[in-house]
């Protein structure tokens, strides 16, 4: 049942029409941002918050950090506080972070006063690169200076910095946190793709509308990928690089460029669930196809 229903969500989010996507978000100021790829290009999924000390009074829960900026004033209950010194780290799924031409991150603090974060950001959610401190009236952070052009990043932890420990709710308070340079991020569970341990594709009609998808977009292209933790970590090596090589040559053999493609074997080294449960191994067990548009 869950199999299914993570498939039908990857055929939603590929049955988006990219022309469409580009929008412009109020900031929270009274200023607007625009993200090229719209409403995708927000954190999706709450990784840990630990509020700081002292915690608000009344805290509305991390997961108001999460997806679109929606707090139109009027004293709703739609974001975080982090509460004096607070951490909090989010996932993007259906998208990744990337360094574009000009500024790649915004953080949206409401409320009056500009209370700061520190921002960090991970490929794999343990190695944090500093990418700088909001405030002053910037909310946004280009990481141009902090990565190589082709990284691309999935983490993102903010921590407040202890500027405001009087009133009611101490620290930033945060509603959305968004990739302004955002790539696609196509994740396919291997078993629709492949038989066990083997890496001849498929014939999967969805496929199709994917590829169609995906040269729309017309961009730079990524291949990950992945395995769970059983047999040897060489060998899931040697099967994540064969699975990624035979998406490329399908991405190939409808058209697409091979020089814009790039395949990265990652094995086991890169989990997204626990490998201790069945259900976590069937996760990990997967190809992600990054694609960054090359207009933005
Ligand atoms: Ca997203
Ligand atoms: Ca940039």
């Amino acid at each position: 049942m869950k199999k299914l229903y993570v498939f039908l969500l990857f055929l939603f989010v590929i049955q988006q029409s990219y022309s469409q996507t580009g929008k412009t978000y109020p900031d929270g100021k009274g200023g607007e941002v625009f993200f090229p790829l719209g409403d995708i290009s927000f954190a999706d999924e709450l990784v840990s918050f630990s509020v700081g000390d002292p915690a608000p009074i009344e805290g509305y829960g991390p997961k108001n950090a999460l997806q679109v900026p929606d707090y139109t004033g009027n004293y709703e209950k739609k974001y975080t506080t982090l509460g004096f010194g607070g951490e909090l780290i989010v996932k993007f799924i259906d998208n990744t972070l990337a360094d574009i031409e000009g500024p790649d991150l915004y953080i949206f603090e409401i409320g009056p006063l500009v209370e700061p974060v520190d921002v960090y950001i991970s490929k794999e959610g343990k190695d944090w690169i500093s990418v700088g401190r909001t405030g002053g009236g910037f909310s946004e952070l280009d990481i141009s200076e902090f990565v190589e052009p082709s990284d691309i990043f999935r983490y993102v932890k903010i921590v407040d910095i202890k500027k405001k420990k009087s009133g009611k709710w101490p620290g930033a308070d945060i509603d959305a946190i968004g990739a302004i340079g955002s790539a696609f991020n196509f994740k396919l569970n291997s078993s629709f793709l492949f038989d066990t341990g083997k890496a001849k594709l498929k014939d999967i009609n969805e496929l199709g509308s994917l590829v169609d998808k995906i040269k729309e977009i017309n961009g730079s292209i990524i291949v990950e990928g992945h395995t769970d933790n059983v047999g040897s970590a060489e060998s899931n090596k040697v099967l994540s690089e064969n699975r990624a090589q035979a998406i490329k040559k399908l991405l190939v053999d409808s058209g697409i460029k091979a020089s814009s493609i790039t395949t990265k074997a990652y094995g086991e080294s890169s989990p997204v669930a626990d490998n201790t449960t069945e259900e976590g191994r069937e996760q990990n067990r997967r190809v992600e196809i990054v694609v960054l548009p090359s207009k933005q």
